[in-house]
């Protein structure tokens, strides 16, 4: 945890210890404790690692460049150097938390950060953990358990393109999409702030915090194609349901619960 990073960026590295101050000392609040990287394998590796140590409720990891950053089902989440958020959060949730509701809230966090940037109608989410803006992806979610039934440790990973994104025609960063640099302190702690406070919300009403993911998922009405370990499916994208399954209709009628660790939608 040092200040001055080996790398070259024409970005300015994180100021972490204002985010910090920001988000008070408060044992168990998300980002009462903050530990940063200049550089680090992925925080998500790293904020299990300190779950398995002992970390409190709402440790935050983050850092200014992942060298092996993850996405779902063994893709990798790349970035340039502190142009972004890469960030992972430690939540130790009650044994009766509906877990898919950890997914939903970050992306209703991310969602809301990322309207007090850019225009709402330009906003949208799509199954299962991505926050799209003109349709190209500017955040990524990944969420990853350890434990066991009943006393799960989660991580919930968040990468969020804010002054550059990959070469990638499906990316897209916040700087991009306004035309001017965004700094990142003031993101990190209204995103921060948001998660804790859908993660409060969705212990207490699951009901609604699912009817406001539902309200903002793009990928509902449409037509999508979707992999899944026993190959692919097309279908109408109808609903979600309790547990954050989407439910597609097939060609022939039948209904088809999918679960976000198993798919990947690849169009719609
Ligand atoms: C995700 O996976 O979208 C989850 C990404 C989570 C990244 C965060 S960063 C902090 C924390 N630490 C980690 O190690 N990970 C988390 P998935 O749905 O599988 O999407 C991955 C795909 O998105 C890749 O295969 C690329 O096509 C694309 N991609 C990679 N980097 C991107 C970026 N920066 N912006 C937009 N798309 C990207």
């Amino acid at each position: 945890m040092t200040d001055t990073p080996p790398l070259s960026s024409p970005f300015p590295p994180l100021d972490w210890r204002a985010v910090a101050a920001a988000r008070g000392h408060t044992n168990g609040h998300v980002g009462s404790h903050i530990v940063y990287y200049p550089s680090v394998d992925s925080t998500n590796v790293r904020a299990r690692g300190l779950l398995r140590d002992g970390a409190a409720h709402g440790t935050v990891v983050v850092a200014d460049e992942q060298t092996h950053g993850r996405g779902r089902l063994g893709r990798r989440w790349a970035a340039p150097p502190r142009s972004g958020l890469a960030v992972s959060v430690c939540l130790r949730p009650r044994a009766e938390f509906r877990l898919p509701l950890v997914t939903v809230s970050a992306a209703l966090a991310v969602g809301d950060t990322v309207r007090a940037v850019v225009d709402a109608s330009r906003c949208t989410l799509k199954w299962p953990n991505d926050v799209l803006v003109d349709e190209r992806k500017v955040c990524g979610i990944l969420v990853e358990l350890d434990g066991a039934p009943g006393a799960w440790t989660v991580v919930v990973g968040i990468g969020l393109n804010v002054n550059a994104a990959p070469p990638l025609p499906t990316a897209i960063s916040l700087a991009a999409a306004i035309g001017v640099p965004v700094p990142r302190e003031p993101l990190l702690i209204d995103l921060l702030a948001a998660l804790e406070g859908y993660l409060d919300r969705a212990a207490a009403q699951p009901e609604t915090v699912l009817g406001l993911w539902r309200d903002r998922l793009a990928t509902l009405g449409r037509r999508v194609r979707v992999t899944t370990p026993g190959g692919v499916l097309e279908g109408l994208a109808l609903d979600v349901d309790g547990d954050g399954a989407l439910l597609l209709r097939l060609d022939d009628g039948t209904v088809r619960p999918l679960h976000a660790g198993d798919v990947s939608l690849t169009s719609g």
